[in-house]
């Protein structure tokens, strides 16, 4: 525990918050099924992958889709959703988060993306930290979803890190099944926090520079 060499953040929920623009693109598609959609299912799609998001949403459905039915509807989802992403702006990013990256980069620490998003990239364009991060994983490099360490181990390798010098960030729950599987520590936000799997439960961002060590930087 401790003497951490690298730090990996989940995206979502942990360095911006996305999930308003999710639930909207998802409840268009489902209200098209007619089907029920509420901010509980939005929850579990915390960390998810699209496709296995919308089998969630799909519990709810009667009838049968074929594999090509639901690659579209995914497809639809993520054009509406992309469309929602260009309202965001660096004003989305919080000087408490940028401050505290900052301020564990000051620190030496290697700093890395851990997300199962394929917008990845373009998120962080839009919040202009495009090349910030000295490592990206994220949903197009990954076959397999968290709670999968897949992400994690990525991260690590593209970081050229054994997992027990890194640590991970994440809001969801998946994600810190995802860290312990991959022999992580992880620091947990949110309902992360409270899962009781975490290294770290953690009541703020800012946090992160007690944890490994850093000297805190003004927000
Ligand atoms: P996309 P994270 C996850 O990002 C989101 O939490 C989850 O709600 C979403 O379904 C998933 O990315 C896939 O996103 O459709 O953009 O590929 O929390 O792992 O950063
Ligand atoms: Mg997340």
């Amino acid at each position: 525990m401790g003497s951490y060499q690298g730090v990996i953040f989940d995206l979502d929920g942990v360095i911006c918050f996305t999930d308003k623009y999710h639930y909207a693109a998802w409840k268009t598609v489902a209200d098209k099924l007619g089907i029920e959609f509420n901010e509980t299912i939005n929850n579990r799609l915390r960390g998810v992958s699209r496709m296995d998001s919308l089998e969630i949403i799909l519990e709810k459905y009667d009838g049968e889709l074929t594999a090509q039915e639901k690659e579209a509807l995914a497809e639809e989802k993520n054009e509406l959703y992309k469309k929602l992403l260009e309202r965001m702006s660096p004003a989305d990013l919080s000087p408490e988060v940028k401050a505290t990256l900052d301020a564990l980069r000051a620190a030496g620490l290697q700093l890395a993306i851990g997300s199962s998003s394929k917008n990845t990239k373009f998120i962080l364009q839009r919040l202009e930290l495009g090349g910030y991060f000295d490592a990206i994983s994220d949903g197009t490099n990954i076959t397999r979803s968290k709670p999968d360490p897949q992400v994690f181990l990525m991260a690590a390798e593209f970081l050229g890190l054994q997992p027990e010098k890194c640590l991970v960030v994440e809001d969801a729950q998946a994600g810190i099944a995802a860290a312990v599987a991959g022999g992580f520590d992880s620091a947990g936000l949110g309902e992360a926090a409270q899962c009781g799997q975490a290294t770290y439960a953690m009541k703020t961002f800012a946090e992160l520079t007690g944890i490994c060590g850093a000297i805190p930087a003004k927000a």
